[in-house]
This record gives structure tokens, sequence and C-alpha cells, in this order.
């Protein structure tokens, strides 16, 4: 059986580059990438940290980031969708939606819990 896993990283949802807001670029790229997850339907996508670009996100990069899993989630049920934090993301942001991401099929994981 052949396992089809997508990773991606580093999206930085909501940067600002030398003042210049890089929210169409982002549109444009995840408009792909469901394009990709469309025809290609990975088993798996990881999205490997900084995910967005400051720990308080706008509301508007935050909307794009939670689409963009519905749109995914629509056109890939079985997908498994994993997001880790990365050193730009808030662990705790990326997890207090975890009652919803269940619905698609996805989880995040921002916080490590040390076993003591
Ligand atoms: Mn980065």
């Amino acid at each position: 059986m052949t396992v089809r896993f997508f990773h991606t990283s580093d999206w930085h949802l909501g940067q600002f580059f030398y003042n210049h807001s890089r929210h169409y670029e982002h549109e444009q790229f995840l408009a792909w990438l469901l394009e990709q997850i469309k025809a290609k339907q990975p088993h798996a996508l990881l999205i490997a940290g900084d995910i967005f670009d400051v720990i308080n996100p706008s509301s508007q990069a935050q909307k794009q980031l939670y689409q963009f899993l519905a749109d995914a989630h629509n056109l890939a049920p079985h997908m498994q969708t994993l997001m880790i934090a990365g050193n730009h993301d808030s662990g705790y942001r990326i997890e207090q939606v975890e009652p919803l991401l269940e619905k698609y099929n996805a989880k995040a994981v921002g916080v490590i819990r040390w076993n003591q």
C-alpha cells in the first residue's frame, strides 16, 4: 500500500512583509494546496509549525486557517491533518479549537506536557 503524505510548514499567516500584507499570497498558496489535496488525496497532512506569524494573529488570519481546514476536509474527508506549533505560534491557541478540529479529522499539538 502506498502512503501519500503531505508536509508543509512556515505559512506565517497574517504576516506583513515590510508593511505589505501577504494575505493575497497566502490565499493563492492555500488554493494551490487545496488543488493538490483534491488531485492527490493524501492520507495525511502535516502542518509543521509557524502556521501564524505571531502568537496573537488577526481574525482574518485565523479565518484563513480554519477555512482551509474545512475546505481540505471536504475535498479529502479521509485525510488526517496534524498541526504542531512553531516558535511563532501560541501552542495554546492552536490547541484551543481541538473540539472543532475533530470534525475535520484534524489534531493540533501545541504544548508539551511532561509526565512527572
Ligand atoms: Mn518560520
